[in-house]
C-alpha cells in the first residue's frame, strides 16, 4: 500500500499537508509543482488500496484523474477551497471542500483536526491573502504583533516560492521545501532556525525590492496595471507583488502581467479588497484562466491579445483605468 500526498506548491498547500502529517506522520510520495500547475492528479497512479490525499487543487480540473484513481481501488482524501464543479460520490472518496471566500484548505484541515496545529493555518492563510481570516484564527492564541508578523511572513515566503513558470524559477523545489518544512513542529523555530529559509526570506525581499521600484502601465486613483520584465524574478514575485498591492490598496483593482520566455504574459488580477468580485469572471473569459472571485490569473495570455486584456480590465472595473 503506497501513500500519495498530492499538494499545491503554495503556502497553502504545504501548509495543509504539514498539518496533515503532525497529526498522522507517515512517509508518503510527494506530488507538486509550480503553484500554478494544478492538473496534478494526472501524474498520479494507483492500485487497489493506495491512500491518496490531495490539497488545495481544484477537483473541477482533476475530476477525470480522481475518478480514474477510484475506478483503480485508490481511497482519497480531498480538501479544498476552489471551484469543484460536480462532486463525485464514492464510498472511497472522502471530501472537504468550502469554496467560502474567508476559507482556505489549510483552515479547513485545521478545521479537520481541530485547531492542534493552527500556527501553521494562521501562516498559510496570510500566504493566501486573507489576513482578516488568519488574524481571527490567531486570536485564541494570544500571539502578540510581533508573532503573527512572524507568521505573516513565513506565509507570504512559502506562498512566494511557489510561483514560477517553472521549477526552475523557483528557490526551493515545492517538495524539497516541504521536506525541510516538515522538520519543524513549531513554525516559530523554522522561522528563527532553519537556514534555508533565511535564503528564501532574503531572495523575497530582494524580488519584492526590485518590484516596488516599477513604476505601472497605467494608473488612477482606481485600479493599476503593472507590466514586469522577462526574468526570473519578475515570473517569481509576480502573484506576492499583487497581493501586496491589493493590500495597500483596498479600493484598487490590480493586474500583474510577466512576460514569459515565449513571448505571452502569465497575468495575476487582485479585485478590490473592498469589494472583492470579478476577477474570476475576467480571467475566465481567456482559455488558460481562471481562480477565485477576489483573486485569479492566466497562465498564458498571448501578446497579441494583451489590449483586448486592458478593454476587458476596464469593462470589469468601470472607471478603474
Ligand atoms: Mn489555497
Amino acid at each position: 500500500m503506497r501513500r500519495i500526498d498530492v499538494f499545491n506548491g503554495d503556502a497553502d498547500g504545504l501548509c495543509a499537508l504539514h498539518q496533515l502529517r503532525l497529526a498522522e506522520p507517515a512517509e508518503s510520495e510527494l506530488v507538486t509543482g509550480v503553484k500554478r500547475d494544478i492538473a496534478l492528479l494526472e501524474r498520479v497512479t494507483a492500485e487497489e488500496g493506495d491512500a491518496v490525499t490531495v490539497l488545495d487543487v481544484s477537483l473541477d480540473k482533476n475530476r477525470g484523474a480522481l475518478l480514474r484513481l477510484l475506478a483503480a481501488g485508490a481511497t482519497v482524501r480531498y480538501f479544498d477551497h476552489h471551484f469543484p464543479g460536480d462532486i463525485p460520490v464514492h464510498p472511497r472518496l472522502e471530501v472537504h471542500i468550502d469554496t467560502a471566500a474567508e476559507v482556505c484548505t489549510s483552515l479547513l484541515v485545521d478545521r479537520h483536526l481541530g485547531g492542534r496545529f493552527r500556527p501553521w493555518a494562521v501562516a498559510a492563510a496570510f500566504g493566501d491573502n486573507l489576513h482578516a481570516s488568519a488574524r481571527q484564527a490567531a486570536a485564541p492564541l494570544g500571539l502578540d504583533e510581533d508573532r503573527l508578523n512572524t507568521l505573516r511572513e513565513l506565509g507570504e515566503c512559502l506562498n512566494y516560492n511557489g510561483y514560477g513558470e517553472s521549477l526552475a524559477d523557483l528557490h526551493f523545489h515545492p517538495a524539497e521545501l516541504y521536506r525541510l518544512v516538515s522538520g519543524y513542529a513549531d513554525p516559530f523555530a523554522f522561522a528563527a532556525e532553519e537556514a534555508a529559509y533565511a535564503r528564501l526570506r532574503d531572495g523575497y525581499r530582494e524580488d519584492m525590492a526590485q518590484a516596488a521600484a516599477l513604476k505601472p502601465e497605467a494608473e488612477t486613483a482606481g485600479g493599476a496595471v503593472y507590466l514586469l520584465p522577462d526574468a526570473p524574478w519578475s515570473r517569481r514575485v509576480s502573484g506576492v507583488f499583487a497581493n501586496d498591492l491589493a493590500t495597500a490598496h483596498p479600493n484598487r483593482a490590480h493586474g500583474v502581467l510577466s512576460r514569459r520566455r515565449d513571448g505571452a504574459y502569465t497575468v495575476s488580477v487582485r479585485a478590490p479588497l473592498a469589494n472583492p468580485s470579478g476577477a474570476d469572471e475576467l480571467c475566465r473569459a481567456f482559455p488558460t484562466g481562471g481562480g477565485r472571485k477576489g483573486a485569479a490569473g492566466i497562465n498564458c495570455l498571448p501578446a497579441d491579445q494583451l489590449e483586448t486584456f486592458f478593454a476587458r480590465f476596464r469593462a470589469a472595473y468601470p472607471d478603474v483605468i
